[in-house]
């Protein structure tokens, strides 16, 4: 054999070579892609709705974490998909760890509003204190709380990322005036301050207490919660304003939910157009001498019809401690305590 034969053979040994490596390499990645421990997240391989925003999904997700995700159709217990497809959560419904995961990269802040008028200034203390154990924990969180006897907010520790403004407004002496109030207010604290301090916003009820996790499961473009006296009681039922006069007005034949006042949210951006709409609606009643029927409840209602939330909480988001816990309520994570009306409200 020559010596330019044994060059040649080497050189043909050495391109099957390369090439069975080049082979290899590809196969290992691929696979690793397919199968491997993790992946990078990106806005294919995670279901990522409307409601999320500004998502740098960057950080490595755990695949195992992905494969174990609970999905609507673990619960056959009760709805967990309006017919317009924005989810209804349920526990069970989410996995907490996946949401968590994926939220806590966006570094979001969460407005928080809360008003408290007159007596009911005693209940800011419970809401706070239960909010820092169980409220968006371990989010940037900005309470604003609305009064007219700031003196008599009481200091509650925050934990890191939380901060409290507190921004006076005027009293009155009609509870349904305070409570309907609340849309304008709202408005203009968005404009004023809030849009350039956060995210997304929840407005709640201060006569409330947290009891379990409320996280980022819960964010979304407009979110809504379903009233606990109503979530099992046909249309019908619902105490929507029937009267024509009123701009809250909903017909008989029409109508999803009820939702419950005392918790509404989404993109700030989202809940200044409700509030601004539901403001300019209830001062036209106003002119008109009509008063919906419960007030700015009626009119998120109405709003909510013709603007269908992206995302419903279930009453697990908004509780009556006056009620019996059903069996389809599996963790109470928000609920209205038990208060004396007459002791209370500024009228009766
Ligand atoms: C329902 C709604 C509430 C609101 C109201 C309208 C639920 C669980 N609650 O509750 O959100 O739509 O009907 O009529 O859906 N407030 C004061 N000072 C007062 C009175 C009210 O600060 O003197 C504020 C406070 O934040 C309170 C909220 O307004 O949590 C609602 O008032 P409410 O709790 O007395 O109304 P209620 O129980 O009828």
């Amino acid at each position: 054999m020559s010596f330019s034969s044994n060059v040649k053979q080497l050189v043909l040994l050495l391109i099957v070579g390369i090439f069975l490596l080049l082979g290899y390499v590809h196969y290992s990645f691929f696979n690793e892609r397919l199968n491997g421990v993790w992946f990078e997240a990106s806005n294919r391989d995670i279901p990522v709705d409307e409601d999320q925003r500004n998502t740098s999904l960057s950080k490595p997700i755990f695949r195992s974490r992905v494969q174990n995700l609970v999905s609507p159709e673990s619960r056959t217990d009760v709805m967990a998909v309006t017919p317009w497809l924005a989810p209804i959560i349920w526990e069970g419904t989410f996995d907490p760890d996946l949401i968590d995961i994926i939220y806590k990269s966006m570094n979001l802040t969460i407005a928080t509003t809360v008003f408290a008028v007159g007596k009911y200034v005693r209940f800011l203390r419970d809401f706070l204190e239960t909010a820092e154990k169980h409220f968006m924990v371990d989010f940037n969180v900005r309470y604003y709380v609305f009064t007219d006897r700031p003196d008599d907010v009481p200091s509650v520790n925050m934990s890191q990322g939380r901060h409290l403004s507190v921004i006076q407004v005027p009293g009155s002496n009609r509870w349904q005036e305070i409570s309907a109030r609340r849309m304008e207010i709202i408005q203009t604290a968005i404009e004023r301050q809030i849009s350039r301090e956060a995210d997304y916003i929840f407005c709640l009820d201060v006569d409330s207490k947290f009891h379990a996790r409320w996280g980022a499961e819960s964010l979304g473009r407009l979110v809504a919660v379903i009233h606990p006296w109503f979530y099992q009681a046909t249309r019908d039922h619902f105490t929507y304003e029937r009267r024509p006069a009123s701009t809250a007005y909903i017909p008989m034949d029409e109508g999803d939910y009820y939702y419950a006042g005392a918790v509404f949210g989404g993109f700030v951006e989202d809940v200044y157009t409700l509030a601004k709409v539901c403001r300019n609606q209830l001062e036209e009643d106003a002119r008109n001498s009509i008063e919906a029927a419960w007030q700015e409840e009626s009119h998120l209602n109405r709003y909510l019809l013709y603007n269908k939330p992206s995302k419903l909480l279930s009453p697990e988001y908004q509780w009556d401690d006056t009620k019996t816990k059903t069996n389809e309520v599996k963790v109470i994570r928000f609920s209205t305590v038990i208060k004396n009306y007459a002791e209370i409200r500024p009228n009766v």
